[in-house]
């Protein structure tokens, strides 16, 4: 089925944030600190309070009055909204322009004096250990250093004794690679952005905005503003794209909610592209050392991580789990292993706050891109083939339900089959053979590129999620649903999620159509409006249609029962003589005897044909907690060709099987898998986020942080194995980040497979023309990484 929603789209008649106009509406900029790390000495507005078209000027000072100078974040740490005293990143937020347009609003922020004490800054994530580093947090009560956590996860002492029984034995070794994950951005189409409407008369808020989790934040506005939880409204309209970015509350949203409570009229917020690039939501920023302990046969006993993780000047982690690095946790990957260990550090440094999700599931793309790699350089260190290594380790089929050494019940999967389907796609042995006799003829001195094969397996570990292990401020993680069939036999779906651009009112319209034998065509989906849907955590971790479309699913079987009691009135018969049959209740037996859900609904509505005690009207409402996560999983190929002369790499081909369980829509999640491919091909070769000595942002535009476009992507290879999840109402687990988090080690390991002649053994994303020429003749030197 093609997505309902692109007929809008297409037409240009979407209506985004930006799109949305107000009467009377004012606009508001921000001023941000050019410095990386400075004391705020001062700060004049006169200036730009004096401009004509200026209606106020708000600064942290203003905010402290309010209490609001400072916020929560989902990390359990506090975040400056406004900065009073001191900046502690490039970008970060100062004071707040409110004008009739948003060229005034910006004219003005040009008026604004403030004068800075610059102090060190705290660019490079080792350094912050240091005894003698720059505090950055001075604002925390005691604090002397730049630590924020330690987390482990695992067991310390099974896996020392693994690894200490592996160094002894002749037959076994022990691997070890350092290696960074760096710092990227999801950059989505549409920046980040708010419209606050505070009336002044009911005292209701309504506030427009870009975000992923409608429900939760108008939640956190409550209780961290103290406004009357009933009377904000959020909606959250067409969004171009979130990628993880909108899941979080920025410093800006708050400024134009306080904007409009003190001009009375409505204001509109929206960053542009470098303000989007320079302060929300990076992510990754993981400096891991992966140790395997391994027999010289290539089977693998242990993984042993420690990790140090760069959160930048405030911890806004969009963490939904009491744990700081929590799925960092599913680093043992797909595979059989007697013991596991992790540590995970977490530091403050003077970046914008980082640790963010970006198509991530809060950590697992580290974790995959981690054990994904050890696992090559365990081949390229043994001389196995890494396909063979993989077969070798991989989880069989009856371990299922299988329990993670990090304590993870994974639900069902079959991965030899899996990544035996993705080999056979690819045609893998004559691959090697092609590359086999491309590298005689390399060594023979031809002028040819070299060509790499490389492979990853994931398991992905989406739809938050069990009550006990993720609660955020103390809220479940159940997501509601509300059906309501009208007379007529067409439907309303009310779900708390919200769609950036994934195709839910497409795909919740087609499971309410396959449980109820309506047309998708005749079911409409209402989400991204607190006052229109029931509560719920929204759309991240891949988490709707493991959630959101459970709860759906449920709702829509309950519909389903109503409607048979209705039925068997109309039909006068029992309704244990009934059956559903091809879309209709019908009378067991009898094919003549049947109601669709269209006669049925227009009986429940005219009450004069039902008999006393059933109710009239055919509604339902649902609550579902997920009992465990969703597991899908996917084996991926990719094919490089290196050209040695200038290390430029061009992605041939990319194979990838994925299975996510029942696909509701294999159309969209082909898209959603051809979208997290062209993401991993970005990050492995071109994505990062820079920073020089300074703390300068060297990606704040896109001159400078480079996306991957058409040109840079083959045309994609997809298949698919079907392993449904026993726990969830129809079998489906979530896609919507696999193919991210399952990419960037497959086109690194090919890169790496590609320079073997070099004997290269490892090199850090993203692999730039300059990074593959230097890994190349063996120099380490990454200024873009900051080793230097
Ligand atoms: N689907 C399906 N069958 C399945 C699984 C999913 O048909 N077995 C469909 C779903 O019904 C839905 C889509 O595929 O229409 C994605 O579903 P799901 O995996 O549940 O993910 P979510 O809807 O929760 O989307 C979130 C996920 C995340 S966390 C990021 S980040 C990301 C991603 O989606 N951001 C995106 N894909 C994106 N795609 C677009 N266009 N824009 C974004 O911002
Ligand atoms: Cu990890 S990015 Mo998505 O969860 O919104």
């Amino acid at each position: 089925m093609k997505r309902k929603e692109d007929a809008r789209f297409i037409r240009g008649r979407g209506q985004y944030v930006d799109d949305v106009v107000l009467p009377g509406m004012l606009h508001g900029a921000v001023l941000r600190s050019p410095l990386a790390h400075a004391r705020i000495l001062s700060i004049d507005t006169s200036a730009a309070e004096a401009h004509p078209k200026v209606h106020a000027v708000i600064t942290g000072e203003t905010l402290a009055g309010l209490g609001l100078a400072w916020m929560p974040t989902l990390s359990h740490d506090t975040q400056a909204v406004l900065a009073t005293d001191k900046v502690r990143f490039q970008g970060q937020e100062v004071a707040f322009v409110v004008a009739d347009d948003r060229y005034a609003a910006r004219d003005a922020l040009a008026l604004i004096d403030v004068e800075y004490e610059p102090l060190d800054p705290v660019i490079d994530a080792k350094r912050a250990l240091d005894p003698d580093a720059p505090v950055i947090r001075t604002d925390k009560d005691g604090k002397a250093d730049n630590h924020i956590f330690d987390w482990e996860s695992g067991d310390r002492a099974a896996t020392d004794a693994v690894f200490a029984d592996a160094e002894a034995a002749d037959d076994q070794l022990v691997v070890v690679q350092d290696m960074i994950y760096p710092r990227v951005h999801p950059a989505p189409l549409e920046t980040c952005g708010a419209i606050a409407d505070m009336d002044p008369v009911t005292g209701k808020l309504t506030l427009w905005t870009t975000t992923q989790a409608p429900h939760a934040h108008r939640t956190l506005y409550a209780l961290v503003a103290g406004l009357p939880e009933h009377k904000i409204r959020i909606i959250s309209p067409d969004i171009g794209g979130g990628f993880g970015n909108k899941v979080g509350i920025y410093p800006g949203y708050v400024c134009a909610v306080v904007a409009s409570i003190v001009t009375g009229t409505p204001v509109k917020w929206m960053e542009d592209r470098s303000e989007n690039l320079m302060s929300t939501s990076f992510a990754r920023d993981y400096h891991m050392r992966g140790e395997v302990a391994v027999t010289r046969d290539g089977r693998i006993r242990g993984v042993r991580v420690h990790v140090l993780a760069d959160h930048g000047a405030f911890d806004a982690t969009a963490q939904p789990t009491a744990f700081p690095a929590g799925f960092f946790g599913v680093f043992t990957g797909s595979y059989d292993l007697e013991a596991a260990h992790c540590a995970v550090t977490g530091v403050y440094t003077n970046k914008a706050s980082g640790g963010v999700a970006y198509a991530c599931s809060f950590r697992i793309t580290e974790a995959v891109y981690l054990i994904e790699r050890m696992v090559d350089v365990v081949a390229h260190d043994l001389g196995i083939d890494p396909a063979e290594l993989r077969m070798r380790n991989l989880l069989r089929p009856e371990q299922f339900p299988y329990q993670s050494k990090t304590g993870w019940e994974y639900d069902s999967g079959d991965y030899p089959h899996t990544l035996q389907v993705a080999l056979d796609k690819a045609g893998y042995a004559e691959l090697r053979a092609e590359q086999a006799d491309r590298r005689r003829r390399f060594e023979a001195g031809e002028p040819v590129s070299l060509m790499g094969i490389g492979l990853s397996f994931f398991t992905e570990a989406v739809g938050a999620g069990p009550r006990r292990s993720m609660d955020i401020l103390g809220l479940g993680m159940a997501d509601g649903a509300e059906l309501r069939v009208h007379p007529t036999g067409k439907a309303v779906l009310r779900v708390s999620c919200q769609s950036q651009g994934q195709g839910h009112e497409t795909t919740f319209a087609q499971i309410v159509a396959q449980e109820l034998g309506i047309s998708p065509d005749d079911i409409d989906v209402v989400h991204g409006d607190t006052d229109q849907t029931p509560f719920g955590l929204g759309t991240y971790g891949s988490r709707s249609t493991p959630v959101s479309g459970a709860a759906t699913a449920m709702v829509a079987r309950k519909v389903r029962e109503r409607a048979k009691i209705v039925a068997a009135a109309m039909m006068e018969v029992s309704a244990d003589d009934l059956e559903w049959n091809d879309g209709r209740w019908q009378v067991a037996g009898d094919p003549d005897a049947s109601r669709s859900m269209a006669d049925i609904a227009m009986a429940a509505h005219s009450n004069l044909e039902l008999p006393d005690g059933v109710e009239g009207h055919l509604d339902a409402t649902c609550v579902y907690n997920p009992p465990n996560l969703t597991y899908p999983c996917g084996a991926y190929v990719c094919l490089v060709e290196v050209d040695p002369g200038t290390g430029a790499v061009d992605v041939r081909r990319f194979v990838a099987v994925d299975d996510c369980g029942v696909r509701i829509n294999p159309m969209i999640v082909e898209g959603q898998v051809h979208g997290g491919l062209a993401d991993g091909v970005g990050m492995a070769l071109m994505q990062c986020i820079a920073f020089d000595l300074d703390g300068n942002c060297l990606g704040g535009s896109m001159m400078d942080y480079l996306l991957p476009t058409s040109l840079e992507c083959p045309s994609w290879e997809l298949g698919e194995t079907v392993t449904p999840s026993p726990h969830h109402p129809i079998g489906a687990k979530g896609v919507g980040e696999s193919a991210t988090v399952g990419s960037p080690p497959a086109v690194v390991n090919a890169v790496i497979d590609a320079l073997a002649p070099y004997d290269v053994r490892h090199a850090d994303m993203p692999l730039t023309p300059a990074a593959v020429w230097c890994a190349a003749q063996g120099n380490p030197l990454r200024p873009d990484l900051g080793i230097t």
